[in-house]
């Protein structure tokens, strides 16, 4: 069993990333589960996640990397004996710290092979919350497996370069990929690390 958390902002494209990998891997014959970490609101319809024949849990109450460990803790145990996934895509907030995510994983002890961080930027805001917010957003790059730069649909080459130069400069030798959880494109190397090809 593979375990992936997707990291990012508020609006980077997390969920509609999730979707969209939830989606090819299942399609790909794995069994996928997701867990959904939304405070406040939900940015996804369980409904539509479900008709794809993905396993979902939203945990909706709190922040799983603050008073919701226990809870991501339980419902890693529960989905991993009833459902036995193949991947387990966990969605947390936006201000979760991914490294303490991984933490929880870990001693939650469910016994997976690998334990994956994609930290998705959205490329069209990246430059402004760098300005914001750079160690935050600094911590989630340097602890990332993939750095996903999303939404190249709507970016032009100049900024791509320049979000590219700001990830080198924080995590000199990050793997880079460019995607559009929009339109799917450049998604393969994402798929090929939960399908365990990478
Ligand atoms: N143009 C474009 N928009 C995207 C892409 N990925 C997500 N979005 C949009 O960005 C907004 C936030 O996406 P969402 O998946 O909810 O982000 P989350 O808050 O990280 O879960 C939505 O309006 C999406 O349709 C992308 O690759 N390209
Ligand atoms: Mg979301």
């Amino acid at each position: 069993m593979i375990i992936c958390q997707l990291a990012g902002f508020l609006g980077s494209g997390k969920t509609t990333l999730l979707v969209r990998l939830g989606t090819e891997l299942s399609q790909a014959g794995k069994k996928v589960a997701i867990i959904v970490n939304e405070v406040g609101e939900i940015g996804v319809d369980g409904a539509v996640i479900d008709s794809f024949g993905l396993k979902t849990v939203e945990i909706t109450e709190g922040c799983i990397c603050c008073s919701l460990s226990g809870s991501l803790q339980n419902t890693l145990r529960e989905i991993s004996s009833k459902f036995d996934p193949d991947v387990i895509i966990i969605e947390p907030t936006g201000i979760a710290l991914a490294s303490k995510i991984n933490d929880f994983v870990r001693r939650a002890m469910v016994g997976e092979e690998h334990m994956y961080t994609i930290c998705l930027i959205d490329a069209y805001r990246a430059i402004e919350l760098f300005n914001e917010a750079e160690l935050f957003l600094s911590r989630q790059i340097i602890g990332a497996n993939i750095v996903a730069v999303n939404k190249i649909d709507i970016v032009d080459e100049a900024t791509k370069t320049q979000v590219t130069d700001i990830v080198n400069r924080v995590a000199p030798g990050s793997k880079i990929a460019y995607v559009s959880a929009k339109t799917g494109q450049g998604l393969e190397p994402l798929v090929a690390l939960l399908e365990g090809r990478a």
